[in-house]
């Protein structure tokens, strides 16, 4: 990897994950308490409420932010046979139909709560963020990832209880793999499950031997075995890593990553092709934990944070089950690839962007226009309900100099700052400013 490519990432991914990283889990300090309490008394109305509503089952497997057992649907079974997501998704859907209003006064209060986390930078407070970049070891010319696939606790934010997860190096996301279009690549995974395993490059041209597919392409990665992938990266663009082998489970509790080729002309590669200054990876899930976004679900899910006048590029990539249409408020994307093949003159603007399962579309955002806005699945269940917002829900955050003024001088958190510069009447985002 050049470090030309560090460089374009380290902004981007610092920005977004290295906060995560960075920051401890909030110790049970007082304010954690009471923002808990807080959040678990929002339920606990909205518990009360849904209780006089027609009879329409929650949705179990809706991440709530009211919820705080980690016994309840996000916690996956621990059997191959029964963690399988449940078939039940469509009457899900159906079952988060309106079924009579609460109390505006008690979605105000439940919606306030979960949102206040957010602008409180949440994101930074929850340890082990995945997609960091891995560098790899240089065996000669071959670029070696040296990976193991493990058994991990969890957060899908920081009030509810870690879920028993699976990831690749420790994370969910694993590591962000990325090398140059012709490179010759040697992916080792230690298996480290109690299950065997098997791991597919999703979106390589592969030979067949390396496409990991057990029983057809190869034998079960056992436990405590290692498996070694060695392959040319021939497909350039957006691509992923994943579990091959009791998929629904592995994949659905975290056994994914980003596996990214840049071409091998410099001159097709983002930051010089569109000018893009980040380069984010956003990858949705939507069974463990419920709906997610890179392995949190709001108001865990880290904002985007940018000036105006950037240009930056999201690698959308669906792991998931389920379609999820990305919905970004206050200005277009402009879709440029899909699953890594550049779209050229048939590239295209649009604000909502349905990514199916498997797939990778690329868009390239001209930071136009200064705040904080709104971006989420436009899947209303999968956003937003009784409790406020929740899942797949983060903000792209556009700074103006006002703005950074404003997070300097009071230390408001960059989603505050460039919503209380762009003339939010919010009380939660009103600072005064000076003079
Ligand atoms: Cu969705």
């Amino acid at each position: 990897m050049s470090t030309e490519h560090l460089s374009l990432q380290a902004e981007p991914d610092g920005l977004v994950s290295s906060i995560v990283s960075e920051s401890p889990a909030e110790p049970l300090s007082r304010r954690g308490f009471l923002r808990t309490a807080a959040v678990a008394g929002g339920g606990l109305i909205v518990a009360g409420v849904a209780a006089c509503a027609p009879s329409v089952a929650a949705p179990a497997w809706t991440y709530r932010p009211a919820a705080s057992s980690g016994t309840d649907a996000a916690q996956p079974s621990g059997s191959a046979a029964s963690a399988a997501p449940s078939p039940e998704p469509s009457h899900d859907h159906a079952s988060t139909a309106p079924s009579g209003s609460p109390a505006p006064a008690d979605h105000d209060a439940a919606a306030l709560a979960v949102v206040k986390r957010f602008l409180d930078g949440e994101y930074g407070k929850v340890e082990g963020a995945g997609n960091q970049p891995l560098v790899p070891e240089l065996d000669g010319g071959v670029k070696v990832f040296d990976m193991t696939v493990d058994m991990i606790d969890h957060r899908i934010d920081a009030v509810k209880d870690p879920v028993a997860a699976l990831g690749f190096n420790g994370t969910w996301p694993g590591p962000r793999l990325e090398v140059v279009e012709g490179d010759t690549i040697r992916a080792v995974f230690k298996n480290n499950l109690d299950e065997s395993t098997g791991i597919h490059f999703h979106g390589q041209r592969l030979p067949n031997k390396m496409d990991g597919v057990p029983h057809i392409t190869q034998d079960p990665i056992k436990p405590g075995e290692s498996f070694t992938y060695d392959f040319v990266a021939r497909t350039a663009g957006s691509h992923m890593y994943h579990s091959h082998h009791n998929a629904t489970d592995q994949v659905g509790r975290g056994l994914l990553g980003a596996f990214i080729v840049q071409p091998k002309d410099p001159a097709q590669r983002y930051d010089r092709l569109y000018g893009a200054t980040q380069d984010i990876i956003w990858i949705s899930n939507d069974t463990l934990g419920g709906f997610t976004i890179n392995g949190r679900g709001f108001p865990a899910t880290a904002p985007i944070v940018a000036k105006v006048g950037e240009k930056i590029v999201i690698r959308f990539m669906n792991e998931g089950v389920m379609t999820h249409p990305w919905h970004l408020h206050g200005m277009p994307m402009r879709v440029v690839a899909r699953d890594g093949y550049p779209l050229g003159s048939a590239s295209f603007f649009c604000d909502t962007l349905g990514v199916n399962p498997g797939e990778r579309w690329d868009v390239v955002i001209d930071c136009e226009d200064p705040g904080a806005w709104a971006f989420h699945c436009h899947i209303l269940p999968h956003a937003e309900g009784h409790d406020g917002m929740f899942g797949m829900v983060t903000a792209l955050v556009i700074q103006d100099a006002a703005a950074a003024a404003i997070e300097s001088t009071s230390g408001a958190t960059p989603v505050v700052a460039a919503a209380s510069a762009a003339g939010s009447t919010a009380f939660e985002c009103r600072i005064p400013t000076a003079g």
